[in-house]
């Protein structure tokens, strides 16, 4: 079901982008035969989690004038996170149940270098700071008070991200104080984003304001790099969406580009990354989980556990909305 599911709505036919037969199975032979029918290398390209326009096409902006796709990705998910009708990521994120919200993000670019902040507070551009860390601190992470006070002193400002909407739904939520995160909330969620430039260099980002009502502290998969977000330029990106732990739980993105190296187009690789989700986890079926990846062609593939999660895909060769294949 899922297989005739994915030739229906696959990312790949529907993008019209390659000429190369959609694989049904992963034998090695196969997939040789596939990538000599690629006729040339998607680039530049963007692809996000979520229908995002306004983040894609910032992005191939950066990427159309020759820019780096670290900038592009940077640049694309920020408009996420400034977006107070994203009620997921940055300004305007629904909080943890104390009303605190608290991002996560988290940036690696093409040489393998990454940055992340967890558990930030009054901050709009959690994946900027991400990004300072990466440049120009020794660490990997920063968390909390210590990613707040660092940004500080980068010159960001501080801002009150609980706007009166998400206040007001929280104020409703205490009264039953029932933690039950929504499956596919609006479409446009946690923004995870892959970018490929004109070098064919290969960068992500990931941005969230995490599960909303989540316990104070709490830090879900999108700042946590191989968890919410990965990147090896040899091979290409993946990116995740949806509830973090069952993504922590499996390494998830990692997962999805080592098995791209393994041999796996991208779609494969999402496919079999959810399944292992899926096989551990008798309570799949409550649960939303997201990957979109993407190739060193610029090969492109999304799969996820229920329907009605899509991607989005931005090249010369067009830009659209792609509706996610899924398990149920
Ligand atoms: C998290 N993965 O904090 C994020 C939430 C998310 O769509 O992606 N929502 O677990």
């Amino acid at each position: 079901m899922q297989r005739r599911n994915f030739l229906k709505k696959s990312g790949l036919s529907a993008a019209g982008i390659f000429s190369a037969p959609v694989l049904t199975s992963c034998k090695t032979e196969e997939r040789k035969e596939t990538n000599s029918t690629i006729q040339t290398a998607i680039k530049p390209i963007a692809i996000a989690t979520w229908n995002v326009p306004n983040s894609t096409a910032k992005a191939w902006q950066v990427l159309e004038k020759g820019g780096i796709a670290l900038d592009a990705v940077e640049a694309g998910v920020k408009m996420e996170e400034a977006d107070i009708n994203n009620q997921s990521v940055g300004k305007g994120g629904r909080p943890d149940r104390d009303g605190n919200v608290t991002l996560d993000a988290c940036i690696m670019d093409s040489k393998g270098n990454c940055g992340a902040v967890v558990y930030m507070q009054n901050i709009t551009h959690a994946v900027s700071v991400a990004r300072k860390v990466m440049e120009d601190t020794p660490h990997v992470m920063l968390a909390g008070k210590g990613a707040e006070q660092f940004a500080y002193e980068q010159g960001f400002s501080k801002e009150n991200l609980l706007t009166e909407k998400s206040k007001a739904e929280w104020l409703e939520w205490k009264k039953e104080s029932k933690y039950a995160p929504v499956i596919n909330i609006e479409n446009h969620d946690t923004i995870g984003m892959l970018a490929i430039d004109a070098n064919g260099d290969i960068s992500g980002a990931c941005t969230t304001s995490g599960m909303a009502y989540k316990m104070a502290g709490r830090i879900g998969d999108s700042p946590i790099i191989g968890s919410g977000l990965f990147i090896d330029n040899e091979i290409g990106g993946a990116t995740a969406t949806g509830q973090g732990e069952e993504i922590v739980k499996t390494v998830g993105s990692f997962l999805v580009v080592e098995l791209m190296r393994q041999g796996r187009s991208p779609q494969e690789a999402c496919e079999e990354a959810v399944n292992r989700i899926i096989k551990n986890n008798p309570n799949y079926e409550n649960i939303q989980v997201g990957y979109i990846a993407i190739n060193k062609n610029g090969e492109t593939g999304g799969y996820c556990i229920h329907t009605g999660f899509s991607y989005r895909v931005y090249s010369d060769k067009g830009h659209e909305n792609i509706e996610s294949t899924s398990y149920l």
